[in-house]
């Protein structure tokens, strides 16, 4: 299908419209093919658009292990390198936490997101899968019976509609399939962690082979190597600062003096060419499904980034979803759909703690009067416990990479 197509006129059908091309929709898109169930994937996005959307990189030992189950797995096993290692690095000094010795054993592969979108997108359409770019889902309707819709804008504007079976909202947090959700059909749990970050991507070779986590009183400061040549940074950023208030020598700068590389050694630095302001922020829907309505990924959750679990969750529920939309409509077994959300929710409930976890032991506490030194105590004490003893140890590198 090209992005040239002529407007539709009449209504098109397919067992399973999935809205949205990211990891959750694209890896549901696979599975369903796969299982000869028929589908089509629509996606708001260019084609171009989608394959330069650079984020999540570290992929999770179940993630891949997904993924290679499907045959999915070519170009992480031959671009993907395995990675075992963070270090700490607060004002008592640094240490390491070689994690894939520790836990399970499990290690992260690092592969960055747009590759494994890449990827996903050409096994979907080298097998004769049906994707609609540059097309906008705008509702879903009648999600309470069996005859779902969805109204799209298409391409050159006009609007078509599509039918189906079950709508699988893939779309993310500002997609239509939450918007779609009637009042009071499902719940809304929020978390604001009142904490900003500024994402960055630098065209610069890693500065330390390990995830480098910096506590430092001007504010949390990350490392992460997503590949030889480019680098992700995130600074603790000032809360509604636009993302580029800052000079590129201003935020090396920041870098350098709260990863203390006076003492640990410099930071490898190059041009910024991406910035992307963060608020800390979490939430989970549930149940995960309003009738013929199905959510997976960010639609289902968001999570913050700093546990690294929003694409693995979105892996992880799309292979869930995938056999209990096969087994309903292959075997007219329903059973899978109704336990769905239940099953994914112990997962994400995990990975949100988790994740409260880390942002709790990365940063200075919000500004909240006397209690800011208890709470820089509490982390400080966290910290400590990571670094001498082997149960806490044991216990950060399985959540760190399980999901
Ligand atoms: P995506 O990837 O956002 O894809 C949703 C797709 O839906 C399309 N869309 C629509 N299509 C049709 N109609 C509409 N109305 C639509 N509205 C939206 C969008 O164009 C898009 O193509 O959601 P999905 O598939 O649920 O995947 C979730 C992950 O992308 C996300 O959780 C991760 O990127 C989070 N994350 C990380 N996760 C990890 O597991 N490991 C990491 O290391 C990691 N690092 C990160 C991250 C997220 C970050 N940001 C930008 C918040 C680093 C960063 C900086």
């Amino acid at each position: 299908m090209t992005e040239s197509q002529k407007t539709r006129v009449a209504s098109e059908y397919a067992e399973v419209v999935i809205l949205g091309a990211g990891p959750a929709g694209l890896v549901l898109g696979n599975l369903l093919r796969g299982a000869g169930v028929d589908c089509v994937i629509l996606e708001r996005s260019a084609r171009t658009q989608l394959a330069g959307r650079a984020r999540a990189g570290y992929l999770a030992a179940n993630t891949v292990r997904i993924l290679a189950r499907h045959g999915l797995d070519d170009g992480l096993r031959r671009r993907g390198r395995p990675h075992g290692s963070c270090e700490f690095r607060t004002g008592g000094g640094r240490f390491r936490l070689d994690y894939g010795g520790l836990g399970r054993g499990e290690r992260h592969t690092v592969y960055p997101q747009q590759q494994l979108v890449a990827d996903l997108l050409a096994y979907y359409q080298q097998t004769g899968g049906r994707i609609e770019f540059a097309t906008e889902a705008l509702a879903v309707h009648g999600a309470d019976g069996d005859r779902p819709t969805v109204t799209v804008r298409q391409p050159d504007g006009s609007p078509a509609t599509w039918r189906a079976s079950y709508v699988a909202g893939c779309d993310g947090r500002h997609g239509a399939a939450r918007r779609s959700l009637p009042p009071g059909a499902v719940r809304h749990h929020r978390r604001d962690h009142g904490v900003t970050w500024l994402g960055l991507l630098a065209e610069a070779p890693p500065s330390l082979d390990a995830v480098g986590y910096a506590v430092h009183p001007r504010g949390f400061a990350g490392h992460m190597a997503r590949t030889p040549e480019v680098t992700r940074y995130y600074l603790q950023w000032p809360a509604g600062a636009p993302a580029g208030a800052w000079s590129e020598e201003r935020i090396w700068a920041e870098l350098a003096q709260r990863m203390r590389t006076e003492a640990y050694g410099p930071l490898q630095r190059g041009r910024i060419v991406q910035r992307t302001v963060i608020e800390l922020g979490s939430d989970v829907l549930e149940p995960l499904r309003h009738g013929s309505l199905l959510l997976a990924g960010d639609a289902a959750s968001l999570i913050s980034p700093a546990a690294a679990k929003g694409a693995n969750l979105a892996v992880l529920e799309a292979e869930l979803l995938a056999q209990a939309l096969t087994s309903a409509l292959r075997g007219g077994d329903t059973d899978a759909l109704d336990s769905y959300s239940a099953r994914c929710l112990t997962h994400i409930w995990r990975a949100q703690e988790f994740s409260q976890w880390m942002i709790r032991l990365l940063h200075a506490a919000p500004e909240n009067g006397g209690e800011t030194l208890f709470q820089d105590a509490l982390r400080n004490s966290r910290l400590e416990s990571l670094r001498t003893s082997r149960t806490t140890q044991d216990w950060f590198a399985d959540h760190y990479v399980g999901i």
